[in-house]
Formats: C-alpha cells, structure tokens, sequence
C-alpha cells in the first residue's frame, strides 16, 4: 500500500512513505532541512505574506501571524503550542498525499496532516503535490478560526458514509471549492482564504482581480455538482457571506439524498454560468 521510496533530498525526504506508521504519520525531521530549504521558505514567505496582507480574508492574516513562522521552515511543534489551546488541533507530519480514509480519520479526530518536505526551486509558483508550504503557510493559519476548525472536523467526520454512498467525489469538491480555493466577502470587495490559493502567488492575484473568472455565491449543492481542475487556475470560484457560513451553511443539509441524487450524473463543467445564476465583479480591493 505504501508507495516505493524515491530520491532522498535535503529539503525533507521527499515521498519517503518507508517509515511511516499505519496512520501514515512520520517525524518531521527539522533537523534534515538544508539551509538553502530554510532560505527557499523564508523568500516564499515572504512574497505570499504581503500578498495575503492585500489579498486575504483577516482571519487568515492575523493566523499567520500568531504562527512566527517567517524565518525558516517551522517546527510543527512549536506551532503546536499555539494551535492546541486556541483550537484544539494538532498537526501531524506525513510524507505527502495519505490515503482518503486516513486523512478523513486525522480530520475527524483534529489531526491536521502536513507534508513534510519543501517543493524545490524550480517549482516555486505551484505543484500538484502539497508541500510543506501549501499544507503550513496556506492551511495552518486558518485552522486557528473557529470556524475552520470545526468546519474540518465535520468534513472528516462526512468522509466515511460519503465513500460507503460512491460520493467521495460530490464531498471532496466541497474542500476543493472552500478549504482549498474558497473566497469570502468582506465589506465591498472580496478576499481569499482557501490555502491552494494563498500559496500561489499567480492564482492570489487572478482569483480576485481577473476580469472574467466566475465568482459564484456558496451554494453547496452547485458546488458538490461543479467539475474542477488540479493543474490550472480555476474557472469558477464560490464566495462564503462570511466564514461562519461553513457551518451554518452544511451542518442542516441531509446529505444522503443529495449524494444519492446526483452520484452518477455527470459534474457541470467548472466555468459555466448555469441558468438563473447571477455572478460576482472582480473584487475591488478595500485597501
Ligand atoms: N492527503 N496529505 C494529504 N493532503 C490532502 O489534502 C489529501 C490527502 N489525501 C486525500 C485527500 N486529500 C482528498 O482526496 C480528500 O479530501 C478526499
Ligand atoms: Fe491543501
């Protein structure tokens, strides 16, 4: 089950699945950073920071900050120390993507899985993979927000009757659209939380300022229906009134009839305004 090993690396044994436990935790191995990965984080950091400044929703912003993590890769124990008493989370390293039931499990238990090693310099804008700067820099700031961090917890908990149904797909676009590249209101413009954005200094800027790209409002149906993609940009982008609304936005929907519903119909394609759906302008920035 566990996939064969690949070339070791200073930047944090890259796809080193050996030594990890059943739960496909390992140790974060802090130490084994290289210099050049420190200072890799440190210019990453800080190009997304003063991005997200302009950019992101407040919450994410004052998250970052209480995590003191400019100056290097971060000891994920350290952030441990501010997470479990705000939140109640802990993060947990792993070697990269974990299988569906263990990472539904670690959310369902406030487990939150962060990768170990950094992309290389030659991969600084996006990769498909999550890294340690996409699962830190972008997730860890929000798991600070009480919102986020029971929204997570429920997603894990939906994960076990979403793959008994054939539905993991409908459940896993409600991640993709709101953990990953979600969007929220805030005052008159628009801001961004989800972390696949925030760690991409290209799809920070496009997200909210790009003329053309639709910006739907939260409609969690819409979005369990809504095809996305992995290695581009997104076409479609669903704006949350407010981050509250990851909970009172799912928490009374049943999901069962929608999965059994639309389970084996084909995804709308991401992009397309649908009939009678009106979209967000490019958001103008509230400085
Ligand atoms: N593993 N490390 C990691 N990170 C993820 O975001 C992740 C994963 N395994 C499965 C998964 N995501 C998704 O396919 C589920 O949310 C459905
Ligand atoms: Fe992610």
């Amino acid at each position: 089950m566990k996939t064969p090993l690949s070339p070791k690396s200073t930047s944090g044994l890259r796809g080193e699945y050996a030594e990890a436990a059943d739960d496909f935790t390992v140790t974060q191995g802090w130490h084994g950073y290289s210099p050049e990965a420190h200072d890799r984080w440190r210019r990453l950091y800080a190009a997304q920071s003063a991005l997200a400044r302009r950019y992101a929703a407040p919450q994410f912003v004052e998250g970052l900050g209480k995590l003191d993590c400019a100056d290097g890769i971060p000891r994920f124990k350290d952030a441990n120390a501010v997470l479990q008493p705000a939140t109640g989370w802990t993060l947990v390293a792993v070697p990269g993507f974990i299988p569906d039931a263990v990472f539904f499990d670690h959310l369902a238990h406030r487990r939150f899985p962060v990768t170990r090693w950094l992309r290389e310099e030659h991969e600084l804008d996006y990769l498909v993979e999550p890294d340690v700067f996409h699962d830190f820099f972008g997730h860890v700031p929000m798991l600070l927000d009480p919102h986020m961090a029971d929204f997570l917890e429920m997603y894990g908990r939906a994960g076990e009757k979403a793959m008994a149904m054939g539905a993991l797909d409908m459940l896993a676009r409600i991640y993709w659209y709101t953990v990953e590249f979600g969007l929220v209101r805030e005052g008159a413009g628009l801001k961004v939380f989800g972390a696949g954005i925030v760690s991409s200094a290209g799809e920070t800027v496009y997200a909210i300022e790009d003329k053309a790209v639709l910006r739907l409002p939260f409609d969690p149906v819409r979005i369990m229906r809504t095809a996305y993609s992995i290695d581009s940009f997104q076409q479609n982008y669903f704006v949350l009134d407010s981050l509250d609304q990851l909970i009172s936005g799912l928490v009374d929907l049943d999901f069962g009839p929608i999965y059994e519903r639309w389970r084996h119909e084909a995804p709308l394609p991401a992009g397309q305004l649908q009939p009678g759906e009106q979209a967000f302008a490019a958001g103008e920035q509230t400085a």
